[in-house]
């Protein structure tokens, strides 16, 4: 009797961190995704929690407040996150250093997101003076991190590139096949 091999793939629950300095579009961008639409938002005080399923994967999203009284926060959302999703004002260049000092490398540094995978999106691609994904990834030297990562450009407001970012995160996260 010849083997008999069976395939089936393994789902899974994705953790997913929505980081960033206050006013990137954190909130935007996760009313978008859940419910399609564009909702007026306020300053996130703690965190947003929201699942959403896209390609069978259930994204379980937490969006972090960006305030400069929430950072200190941060970490204690890292532990089992699979990927972090950096949202970046890309209409508001001076804040990009800020953004790399007390939340990107601190991200990248964490144990915790050791293995984590990191998109970066660059939001309000709508806006003129929005910088390009290029000049983010040169500005924030990405070439050199040694994790896992993608920069896109978005607009959390209009709802352009999103999912074209959610098929990045489930092609990096999905279910894997595994024979029997
Ligand atoms: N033009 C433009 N504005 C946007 C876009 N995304 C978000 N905004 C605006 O940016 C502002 C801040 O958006 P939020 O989603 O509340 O930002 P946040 O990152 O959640 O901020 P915190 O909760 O304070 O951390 C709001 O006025 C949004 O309408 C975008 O793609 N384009
Ligand atoms: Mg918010």
């Amino acid at each position: 009797m010849g083997n008999l091999c069976t395939r089936y793939y393994e789902y899974k629950d994705v953790k997913l961190l929505l980081l960033g300095l206050d006013m990137a579009g954190k909130t935007t961008l996760l009313n978008h995704l859940k419910l399609g639409e564009v909702v007026t938002t306020i300053p996130t005080f703690g965190f947003n929690l929201e699942t959403v399923n896209h390609k069978n994967i259930t994204f379980i999203i937490y969006d972090i407040g960006g305030g400069d009284k929430m950072r200190q926060q941060f970490r204690h959302h890292y532990p089992d996150t699979d990927a972090v999703v950096m949202v970046i004002d890309g209409a508001d260049p001076e804040r990009l250093q800020k953004l790399n000092c007390n939340v990107i490398k601190p991200a990248l540094h964490a144990d915790e997101l050791a293995h984590s995978i990191f998109l970066f999106l660059v939001n309000k691609r709508d806006l003129p003076n929005c910088l390009s994904a290029e000049e983010v990834a040169a500005k924030l030297n990405l070439k050199a991190l040694k994790h896992s990562w993608h920069i896109m450009e978005i607009s959390a407001y209009r709802g352009v590139g999103l999912t074209n970012s959610m098929d990045w995160l489930a092609s990096h996260l999905g279910p894997s096949p595994r024979v029997l």
